[in-house]
C-alpha cells in the first residue's frame, strides 16, 4: 500500500511518457524503494568490521624503486588467541597490488607471489625487505617522500584493516633496492613464471 501511494505521488510529478513506462513495468519501479530501504537497514551491521580487531600494524612504510613499481613493508602483531592470515591487500595506489615474498633459488633472490602471510596468535610477522612484502605494480602516481599510501589489509576472519603508510624512499635503498632489482633482473621472466607482470616488475623502467 505504501509503495503504491509513493508511486502514485511520483507519477503525478512525471511527464506522461515516464508515467507510461512506470505503468508498463510496475514490478521494477516498485522494487527500487524497497531495495534501498533494505540496503539502508542491513549495511551498517555488515559493512562495519570489528574496528578493534586482533591485528595492529607498526613500522609501516612504502617506497618505489622506479615509476612503475613499489612496495610496502610493516609489522603485523596479533593480540588474538588464534592465528590470523593476511590474504591480500587492496589500494588505489597501483593497478595491481599483490602479496609477494622473496625466495633464494641458486643464490638468486626471486620474487614470488605469496598466498598468505600468517601472524601467529600472540605473535607478530614482519613484511620486510628481502622477505614478504606488499607489491605495487603499475603505480597510479609516483611515491614521493612525505606522501602516504592507503592500504586495506584483508585478514579474513581477523578483519579488514585499513592502514595509512608513509612513503620513505630512502629506507634501505642502498641494500635491498639494488639487490632486489638486480636479482629480479637476472632472474628475468623465470622469477615470475606463471605471473604476467614480469615486464613491470624487477626490470629497469624506461
Ligand atoms: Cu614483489
Amino acid at each position: 500500500m505504501k509503495t503504491k501511494l509513493t508511486l502514485a505521488a511520483l507519477a503525478a510529478l512525471l511527464p506522461l511518457s515516464a508515467l507510461a513506462c512506470a505503468a508498463h513495468d510496475p514490478a521494477k519501479s516498485a522494487s527500487g524503494p524497497e531495495t534501498l530501504t533494505l540496503a539502508a537497514m542491513t549495511t551498517p551491521a555488515e559493512a562495519a568490521p570489528a574496528p578493534a580487531g586482533p591485528i595492529t600494524v607498526t613500522d609501516a612504510y612504502a617506497r618505489s624503486a622506479n615509476q612503475q613499481t613499489g612496495a610496502a613493508f610493516m609489522t603485523l602483531t596479533n593480540a588474538g588467541t588464534s592465528a590470523c592470515t593476511l590474504r591480500g591487500v587492496t589500494s588505489d595506489v597501483a593497478q595491481r597490488v599483490e602479496l609477494h615474498t622473496h625466495k633464494d633459488e641458486g643464490g638468486v633472490m626471486k620474487m614470488v607471489p605469496l598466498d598468505g602471510a600468517t601472524v601467529p596468535a600472540g605473535g607478530s610477522h614482519a613484511l620486510a625487505r628481502g622477505g614478504d612484502h606488499v607489491m605495487f605494480m603499475g603505480l597510479n602516481r609516483p611515491l614521493a617522500d612525505g606522501d602516504s599510501v592507503a592500504l586495506t589489509l584483508d585478514l579474513g576472519d581477523c578483519g579488514q584493516v585499513p592502514v595509512t603508510v608513509p612513503v620513505d624512499n630512502a629506507a634501505g635503498m642502498a641494500t635491498q633496492a639494488g639487490g632486489g632489482q638486480a636479482g629480479a633482473a637476472k632472474a628475468g621472466a623465470a622469477g615470475h613464471a606463471g605471473m604476467d607482470h614480469g615486464q613491470a616488475h624487477g626490470q629497469p623502467s624506461n
